[in-house]
């Protein structure tokens, strides 16, 4: 049985404090102590692994790789406010499997060693207030969330509570930005997070590749707005697929990270699958079935050959291989 981390380390001892005041006393921790310096500080690496750290600590990483983007010495941005924006996302998390704050800082801190390593920003919000349970379930279930969003509904929930956040004063990150500016950063924002719907996944790959490799001269200005207008989707294109390798990036993680990622995301999968037996009357999917347990290293390999293989080919590879050949060894077994 999978026990969710982010649980243990929000439960401890509350010394009668009430939650608000709890949330004070972390706030205040989080001020007086200086952050980790960036030599010694692992979120630079493809490889960081988060299971020794608490809560606070990825809070606090989280607030150091945002003054190593530049952003907070640029738009001059005070410490507490970052800090409190921080903070608010890492609560915005529930308590839950597999979507909880670790996860949510993972997909972050992989986008951070991207665009460190790489040269071209969005992360630590995509997957605020995730239900550990996916869109098709929300439908299924009757959720208020279903009703208020046709399509690609969690993703456009994550992304609300997002703006929202932005959007508070106390917890404005931006203040010195133009109209013009903000909206950008809320545009960057929609198409990051919206990205992450893998529904969505399929038809980006072709329009990934219709998009690429389009280098030639133009002559008109006609020819040019359309270069432009090109280069700005393909730009987006770039940016949701990065989302994407984010998102699924435990699964090219080193195999020690992913076997134990690949088994809170079927604990996950699997408490859904008790929700449509007991709430919706229904016969989950394979891969929701807890008594179907044995086949988890069998889709694994399917996810990586059908799901994965693809946003890796343009992306640093680090341990896929690995990761399938372990895989498929275990699929031998049974
Ligand atoms: C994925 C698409 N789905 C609609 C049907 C099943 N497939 S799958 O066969 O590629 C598959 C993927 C089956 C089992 C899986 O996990 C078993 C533990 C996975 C899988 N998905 N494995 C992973 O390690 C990860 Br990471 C993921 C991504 C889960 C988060 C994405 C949620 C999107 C819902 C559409």
């Amino acid at each position: 049985h999978i026990k969710c981390r982010t649980d243990e380390t929000q439960n401890v001892l509350r010394d009668g404090k009430e939650p608000h005041e709890c949330e004070e006393a972390d706030l205040e921790a989080l001020l007086s102590e200086v952050l980790p310096p960036s030599t010694k500080s692992e979120i630079f690496e493809f490889h960081f692994c988060d299971f020794e750290h608490n809560h606070l600590d990825l809070v606090k990483l989280g607030i150091k790789m945002y003054y190593e983007l530049g952003v907070v010495d640029k738009f001059h941005v005070p410490r507490e406010t970052i800090t409190r924006f921080c903070y608010s996302l890492s609560k915005g998390y529930r308590r839950i499997t597999y979507h909880n704050w670790s996860r949510g800082f993972n997909v972050g801190q992989t986008m951070f060693t991207l665009l460190m390593t790489g040269d071209l920003k969005p992360g630590l919000c995509h997957d605020i207030d995730h239900r550990g349970t996916n869109n098709l379930y929300q439908v299924k279930s009757g959720k208020p969330l279903a009703k208020l969003h046709g399509s690609s509904i969690l993703e456009r929930h994550h992304l609300e509570i997002g703006k929202t956040l932005l959007r508070d004063l106390a917890l404005n990150i931006c203040p010195n930005l133009s109209r013009a500016q903000h909206e950008h950063v809320i545009h960057l924002m929609d198409i990051a997070t919206i990205a992450t719907d893998l529904a969505l996944y399929f038809k980006k790959i072709t329009m990934f590749q219709k998009t690429v490799d389009k280098s030639k001269t133009y002559e008109s200005w006609d020819d040019w707005t359309k270069y432009m207008t090109q280069e700005t989707t393909r730009k987006a294109i770039v940016k949701a697929m990065m989302m994407t390798a984010c998102d699924l990036s435990a699964v090219a993680k080193p195999w020690e990270i992913q076997s134990k990622v690949a088994l809170s995301v079927a604990a996950e999968f699997w408490e859904q699958g008790d929700l449509e037996r007991t709430v919706l009357e229904q016969q989950p999917i394979l891969m929701m079935d807890r008594t179907k347990s044995a086949d988890l290293p069998k889709m694994q390999c399917g996810f990586i050959d059908f799901v994965c293989a693809f946003v890796y080919k343009s992306l640093p590879c680090w341990s896929l291989l690995i990761n399938r050949r372990e895989w498929n060894a275990l699929k031998e077994v049974h």
